[in-house]
């Protein structure tokens, strides 16, 4: 069976130069349906049967700019069979945001942490085993631009694709949040798939205008969740898109904390 390995990642992680690298002259260019956004796909280098489909560069899979809406309804509606995530390790405590994102969604997730040449160059250590084990994913060491480890990083993909090995998120919240999604869990456990059920929850929680409207709630049920989301913005002091915002923030920054050993003079690629 084909596979469909996504690409996805913040704007500048290297994308394009890794995409161009796994695909050579194999690929196509169109747009997304209905948008202006550009959608490129390609045959993976020496595997006819997997299919890299690079999705637009974003930040978060909130639902406010036309990109993060094609990446989420790609992932959510033509289930990629793994997700390969770029992450500029130069840049890592911005790129982890979304991985917290991505991590969430039913689907295997693989990182490629990209740009370790910067990395490298900066004096700069990263250990990857405890990041790998923070984040709940493989994580494989690449710099696209030399075309080093990319190889690699696509062939794991497609293995853990063949295994059908899913991820699952590492993170979890403050216990007020975490108590709050439990109860939207319960309350939609037969509304959405099982390996989805996090990823509708933490949506449903920020009140997600595309969740709510995908969903068609009953009134007994939307009250229902409204009270677990009032209940823990009581206590959080906070609405509660912010409190999740803050709670990946939060997460994020205590991963590097752990994993990213800096050296003071370091630069990151955008310098
Ligand atoms: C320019 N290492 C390094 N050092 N650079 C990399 C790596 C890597 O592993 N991977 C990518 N880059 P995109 P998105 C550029 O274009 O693939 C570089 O947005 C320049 N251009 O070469 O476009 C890559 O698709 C002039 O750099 O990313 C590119 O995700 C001077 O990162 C940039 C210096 O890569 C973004 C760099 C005219």
């Amino acid at each position: 069976m084909a596979i469909k390995l996504a690409l996805a990642g913040n704007p500048n992680c290297g994308k394009t130069t890794m995409f161009n690298d796994l695909t050579g002259a194999n690929q196509y260019v169109g747009n997304w349906p209905g948008v202006t956004v550009e959608k490129k796909e390609g045959k993976l280098r020496g595997h006819k049967d997997v299919v890299v489909t690079d999705l637009p560069g974003i930040y978060s899979l909130s639902p406010y700019t036309l990109e993060e809406v094609v990446t989420r309804d790609y992932i959510m509606n033509e289930h990629p069979s793994v997700i390969m995530n770029l992450v500029d390790g130069s840049n890592i405590e911005r790129n982890l945001y979304l991985t917290t994102q991505l991590t969430e969604m039913g689907i295997p997730v693989v990182i490629a942490l990209n740009m370790m040449d910067v990395v490298r160059k900066n004096g700069d250590r990263i250990d990857t085993q405890k990041l790998a084990a923070a984040l709940g994913c493989e994580v494989v060491e690449t710099s696209a631009v030399k075309g080093e480890g990319s190889k690699q990083a696509a062939d794991r993909a497609v293995q853990i694709a063949q295994e059908g090995r899913r991820t699952l998120p590492k993170h979890t919240f403050a216990p007020v949040v975490e108590e709050a999604l439990e109860r939207i869990q319960n309350l939609t456990a037969e509304l959405v798939p099982a390996e989805k059920a996090r990823w509708y929850a933490v949506k449903l929680f920020e009140r997600d205008g595309r969740v709510l409207d995908q969903l068609k709630l009953s009134a007994e049920t939307a009250g229902k969740i409204e009270e677990a989301i009032a209940a823990c913005e009581k206590a959080m002091d906070d609405d509660s898109e912010s409190i999740i915002t803050n709670e990946r923030y939060q997460y994020v920054a205590r991963v590097v904390r752990n994993c990213v050993h800096k050296n003071r003079t370091g630069m990151t690629s955008s310098d």
